[in-house]
């Protein structure tokens, strides 16, 4: 921790933090978790990556198993680079944004109760085979792979992670879209018994739903997840599956999908519906549009809590920059 460190933006690829240091990190933490033990009591509230690695990881991310874990870790697909190190799984799982339990970042704190199986996942809409599919079918159908994405919130703040999963466009191929089919609606479970904000805050539009346009939800980048550092997806961060589209804002990404729909309409979503001048739909990282209250110039890296310059499409205009050329 006290190793003179150079500043984020200057660490080149080579020396980000390897896939092994982040695999190999839990294990090392519960060999020395009693001992650093008390003073992660003392620690707690610091919101740096310190406090991450003094607290009690086992508390904070607990990775469900189920009838498909041996799954993970999944093959590495090396075609997705980071220009930065990839944010520590302690980090990142103390630091959510996940309304139905909490609209602070301490998610994994009000979690607990979530039912993670029996899941299914309905495709529906304008499909050629629409189908209620069990979780773990569905998995096993597709070919689960790592790949390292950033991904930036509309709060300014940013992570660079390794998701499992595979691609939508797998999904598509699957379950063919009829071509009357112009986007893609997801949502979310309503499960009031165990997300408690869905019963104390009944007036939100719950359950959140996302859409994409079916052009951005076939793009190779759009990834349906179902792990992250090489295991499965802890429940805050949107188990048993959820959306990525890594050029767009986080609330985009949509968590713990139960249901998929192709329709002709552009859907209802659940930030545009609560504050449409604050969440587009179409909502893209862009350093010059600024959010109403604050500039989207920079980002703040969790964990280290350096600032970074906010790229165009997030850094990835190469593969969608060509999806918004015309309007
Ligand atoms: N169902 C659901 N999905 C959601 C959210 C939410 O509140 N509910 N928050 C979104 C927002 S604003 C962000 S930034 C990302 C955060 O993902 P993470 O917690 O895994 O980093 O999830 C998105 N998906
Ligand atoms: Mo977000």
């Amino acid at each position: 921790m006290l190793i003179k460190k150079k500043r984020t933006w200057e660490i080149p690829e080579k020396e980000a933090t390897p896939e092994d240091a982040y695999m190999n990190r839990r294990g090392f933490l519960k060999k020395t978790g009693a001992y650093i033990g008390a003073a992660g009591i003392l620690m707690a509230g610091l919101n740096t990556e310190a406090s991450a690695l003094l607290g009690n990881d086992d508390r904070i991310i607990k990775v469900p198993g189920s009838p498909t874990s041996h799954l993970y870790p999944a093959r590495k697909n090396s075609l997705y680079r980071l220009d930065r190190p990839i944010t520590s799984e302690e980090v990142a799982g103390r630091y959510n944004n996940f309304y139905e339990f909490s609209s602070d970042k301490n998610v994994w704190m009000h979690i607990e109760k979530m039912r993670l199986r029996p899941w299914t996942l309905e495709i529906a809409g304008l499909v050629e085979k629409p189908k209620v599919y069990d979780i773990d079918e569905l998995v096993r159908k597709v070919a689960l792979e790592e790949r390292l994405y950033r991904l930036r919130c509309v709060e300014a703040w940013a992570m660079a992670v390794p998701w499992t999963g595979f691609p939508m466009k797998e999904l598509l191929r699957l379950v063919r879209p009829l071509s009357s089919a112009r986007y893609v609606m997801m949502r979310t479970f309503y499960a009031p018994e165990w997300a408690s904000q869905q019963r104390l805050r009944f007036w939100l539009p719950w359950p959140y739903e996302e859409g994409l346009t079916m052009e951005e939800a076939s793009n190779e980048l759009t990834l349906l997840a179902t792990g992250i550092y090489g295991h499965e997806l802890p429940r805050q961060h949107g188990a048993p599956i959820r959306l990525i589209v890594p050029w767009k804002y986080g609330f985009k990404s949509i968590k713990s999908i139960v249901r998929i729909e192709f329709v002709e309409r552009r859907p209802k979503t659940f930030w545009n519906t609560l504050v449409p001048q604050e969440y587009d739909f179409r909502a893209n990282v862009d350093p010059q549009v600024p959010h109403p209250r604050w500039s989207q110039a920079t980002e703040r890296i969790i964990g280290t809590e350096t600032r970074l310059p906010t790229m165009k499409f997030n850094g990835y205009g190469e593969y969608v920059a060509g999806i918004y050329r015309q309007g």
